[in-house]
């Protein structure tokens, strides 16, 4: 089983953008005290969206993929391709750490920046529940969140993708799974954008690639989210959560990565495929829940190493997150509380 964690993926962030609060740049004006949001946008699980709602937050996610880069590079040619490789360049810092929540809570709240001021989107940050999906008998893929006209597209059709020959010749701390590239996704809103970045550290032209594996399911369920809310500490939390740095068997960040595969399976690229978002809103969502249960007590409860090796440090509330050249810095204690700006949504 510890195998399978060296390919599991990773994760990532969302960003829930309101509409009337408080702008992203206030909120980074020098100052100490909470910052009040003007009102909270709601995010919702994908299903409860309305199919004007569901229309709209694709065709955002498509004007992300269209407008220019702020900071063109060789590699990043689109404003979306700007987070993926905010996610890679910072992978190996943000996961199995203390700051992994709270900077996945940061890139969704920019990204939910860029989709409302850069792409005008008013709707809802949704999530995916995918609880709602391990529940049941059913596949995995036949959940509607895979459904190629009201989801995200489907599975990868086998033989369609291979990993280009060098995949394991950049060095990465967790290398490419090469079981988990099934084939490109062919149907759904995503099938015809090409991706620039990934997989992992690579930089090539490919399909969005998917290889649904049921095997994941059982890690993914209502018990095993039971199974975090319940931990009476925000480490023991994480780790749960998370499952890193190692767990006898999957957690729910990576299971939920790995269960999808390809792009959205690894561990720095993984931003590529747009489930990320909604499967990293989520496990906000479920940090969300378990801050409630004993809001005095945890609503600023942050623990944890903040180095993944040593000399170890530990994490606290004024840790700068950091994301590269993709927006200003952001201290742990300004997401902690997302009933505050710059964070200023809610889950329901
Ligand atoms: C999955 O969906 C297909 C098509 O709707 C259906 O024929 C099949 O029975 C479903 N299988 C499972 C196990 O959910
Ligand atoms: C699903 O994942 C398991 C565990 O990694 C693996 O043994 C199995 O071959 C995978 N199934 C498919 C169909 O790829
Ligand atoms: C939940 O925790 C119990 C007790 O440790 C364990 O037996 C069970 O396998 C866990 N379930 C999941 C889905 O994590
Ligand atoms: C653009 O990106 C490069 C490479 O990441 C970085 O060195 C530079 O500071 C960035 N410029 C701006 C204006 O963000
Ligand atoms: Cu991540």
């Amino acid at each position: 089983m510890p195998s399978l964690f060296y390919l599991i993926l990773y994760c990532c962030c969302l960003v829930g953008a309101v509409a009337a609060a408080a702008t992203f740049n206030d909120a980074h004006a020098v100052t100490t005290g909470p910052q009040k949001c003007k009102s909270l946008r709601a995010r919702l699980e994908w299903r409860a969206m309305k199919p004007r709602q569901k229309k709209d937050y694709v065709d955002a996610v498509k004007c992300l993929q269209q407008i220019p880069a702020a900071n063109k590079t060789s590699v990043t040619q689109t404003r979306f391709d700007e987070l993926v490789s905010s996610h890679i360049d910072f992978a190996d810092r943000v996961h199995s750490v203390g700051q992994f929540l709270p900077w996945h809570r940061g890139l969704l709240i920019i990204y939910e920046r860029f989709i409302r001021n850069e792409c005008h989107y008013k709707g809802p940050i949704p999530y995916w529940d995918w609880s709602k999906d391990a529940d049941r008998l059913t596949h995995m893929a036949n959940s509607s969140i895979f459904d190629p006209a009201t989801g995200f597209g489907g599975d990868g059709v086998a033989g369609t993708y291979s990993l280009p020959e060098n995949y394991n010749l950049v060095p990465s701390r967790v290398p490419i799974n090469p079981y988990a590239w099934k084939g490109c996704v062919k149907d759904g809103p995503f099938a015809a954008h090409p991706i620039v970045l990934g997989p992992g550290k690579l930089v090539t032209k490919h399909c969005l690639v998917r290889d649904i594996n049921d095997t994941y399911k059982e890690y993914l369920t209502t018990n095993a989210v039971r199974n975090a809310t319940i931990q009476p500490s925000f480490e023991l939390f994480r780790i749960e959560l998370e499952g890193r740095p190692v767990t006898p068997t999957p957690k729910m960040h990576d299971a939920a990565h790995v269960l999808v595969g390809g792009d959205m399976s690894n561990f720095y690229s993984s931003v590529a495929d747009p489930l990320f978002i909604l499967h990293h809103a989520n496990l906000d969502r479920i940090w969300w829940v378990w801050q409630q249960i004993k809001p005095a007590k945890r609503l600023y409860e942050i623990t944890g190493r903040s180095t993944v090796a040593p000399p170890y440090t530990d994490v606290t509330l004024d840790f700068d997150l950091g994301f590269g050249a993709l927006s200003p810095s952001l201290k742990i204690r300004q997401v902690m509380n997302i009933h505050e700006a710059p964070a200023c949504y809610t889950y329901v």
